[in-house]
């Protein structure tokens, strides 16, 4: 059929008009356009970027930062992938069906609300990091195509009072990730899978939200955030092999 791959669902290439009548919408907008903007913004000069993790084409850098006493480094990563396109790539990483499949920090994820085609709103538990407590999350994410050509994921904690915080077994923590992505292909060609790069910029930033042990959290850090990149991006390229390529 025409909908191998279910065409409809992938990311829309303008925004869905019931997100942009949601209350959530100007936060949702804002916070957005200033993470696709920063995200592909170098890591030189002064802000003092270091890299700690590098294979083959993907460069991990961050900057230690504690705020009261917890550690939130900010975390910045770029990477290039081949056959794959940023479209595709968004697809994955925003649609929770394929979650489980390369997410390996999940315990439990739960959809709070549907905004729209391209904005949820996410309840997420993770696996527990011995010694601290185990911890949770509320986010929204959206999904987006920006005029630059960029295609963009953001996610960002909120608040929803059906889901309280720091009442169970868990402490709530922060979050603001985006996985923004640009494809290129030589001038003159139409886009393969055999010409098309996907160039990735990843950015995160956790606040922990109450006590965790400072060198056991930069040592997961360092170990998780490479081997989610590597794994998600393998994921999508071995996802996309046999479909037609989605621009
Ligand atoms: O961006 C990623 N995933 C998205 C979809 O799930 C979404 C998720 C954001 C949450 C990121 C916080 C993850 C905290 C995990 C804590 C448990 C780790 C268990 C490790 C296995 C034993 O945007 C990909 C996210 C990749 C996350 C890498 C791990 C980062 C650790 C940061 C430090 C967490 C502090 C926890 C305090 C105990």
């Amino acid at each position: 059929s025409v909908h191998t791959r279910d065409q409809v669902e992938l990311p829309p290439p303008a925004i869905d008009n019931r997100l942009t009548v949601h209350t959530l919408w100007s936060e949702i907008d804002r916070i957005s356009s200033e993470q696709i903007q920063a995200a592909f913004e170098g890591v030189g000069g002064e802000i003092g970027w270091q890299l700690f993790a590098e294979e083959g084409d993907m460069r991990m850098y961050r900057r230690e930062m504690e705020v009261d006493g917890m550690v939130t480094d900010p975390l910045k990563a770029m990477h290039k992938v081949r056959g794959v396109t940023a479209r595709e790539m968004c697809h994955y990483f925003f649609n929770p069906r394929y979650r489980y499949e390369w997410e390996t920090t999940l315990e439990t994820m739960t959809i709070v609300e549907e905004i729209s085609s391209d904005a949820l709103v996410f309840h997420q538990t993770f696996k527990r990091i011995w010694p601290a407590s185990q911890r949770d999350a509320l986010f929204w994410s959206h999904v987006r195509h920006s005029s630059t050509g960029t295609y963009a994921v953001t996610n960002h904690s909120t608040t929803n009072v059906d889901y309280p915080s720091n009442t169970g077994a868990c402490i709530r923590l922060f979050v603001t990730v985006c996985l923004a992505c640009r494809t290129t292909y030589p001038a003159g060609e139409q886009p393969t899978r055999n010409n098309i790069t996907t160039d990735i910029a990843y950015c995160s930033t956790v606040n922990p939200g109450g006590w965790a042990p400072a060198g056991v959290l930069r040592a997961v850090y360092k170990r998780e955030y490479p081997k989610f990149l590597k794994r998600f991006t393998n994921y999508v390229v071995e996802q996309c092999r046999d479909k037609p390529i989605a621009i």
